[in-house]
């Protein structure tokens, strides 16, 4: 049985979204960050950084909620998140996958704490390059990958529903607004933001 660690209000919002647009059976297991139940001995055996979401599956188990995305979609092709190997598509899904963790996260961070970086260095670039980035590529639409809802939407949408919506960190735009609604009017979207809530 799949086992999603998660806690209300925290990043486990992309797991949990992935997980009920997969339709597949899984069973959340509160570990209430405001507890401390993440840095269990037990619950560190999973995630040794003391961090939500982590997944169980098996013998298998990780952690970094966008890894959990492309674990599921990967392990259970049948949930159509993710193209297959041999498509082209792929490489886009890949490097969408993980420019939320890996260029949006840090913008907002460096936004939240108004550090300095000179962007030839910053991994992320610029906050302002980064949004103008995702602007111009969520004008074709309707998803990342154009016509098909990927794995990398959630990773994408949940970082921009954050960022725009929820904290208000970064200015809405067009694309930005019609994209976030796009996945807010998903049912599963819909059924994590309750879960989430706690
Ligand atoms: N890189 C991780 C970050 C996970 C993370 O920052 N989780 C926070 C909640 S949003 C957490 O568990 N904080 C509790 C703590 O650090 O003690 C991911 O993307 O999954």
């Amino acid at each position: 049985m799949i086992k999603l660690y998660w806690s209300p209000r925290s990043r486990s919002f992309s797991a949990i979204w992935l997980l009920e647009e997969s339709g597949l059976a899984y069973e959340r297991v509160l570990t209430d960050i405001n507890t401390g139940a993440q840095k269990a001995p037990d619950f560190l055996k999973i995630n040794p950084m003391g961090k939500v979401p982590a997944l169980t599956d098996g013998d298998a188990g990780l952690a970094e909620a966008a890894a959990i995305c492309a674990y599921i979609a990967d392990r259970y092709p049948e949930t159509k998140l993710a193209p297959a190997t041999d498509d082209p598509k792929r490489a886009r899904y890949l490097q969408w996958l993980f420019f939320a963790p890996g260029c949006i996260e840090p913008a907002l961070i460096q936004l939240f704490s108004k550090l300095e970086v000179p962007a030839r260095m910053a991994a992320w670039g610029s906050a302002e390059q980064v949004f103008d980035v995702l602007d111009s590529e969520l004008q074709k639409g309707p998803w990342i990958l154009g016509d098909q809802f990927s794995a990398a939407d959630i990773t994408i949408g949940s970082g921009l529903n954050f960022a725009v919506r929820a904290f208000k960190m970064v200015p809405p735009r067009p694309s930005f607004d019609a994209y976030i609604d796009r996945c807010a009017a998903r049912p599963a979207f819909q059924r994590a933001e309750t879960i989430a809530a706690g």
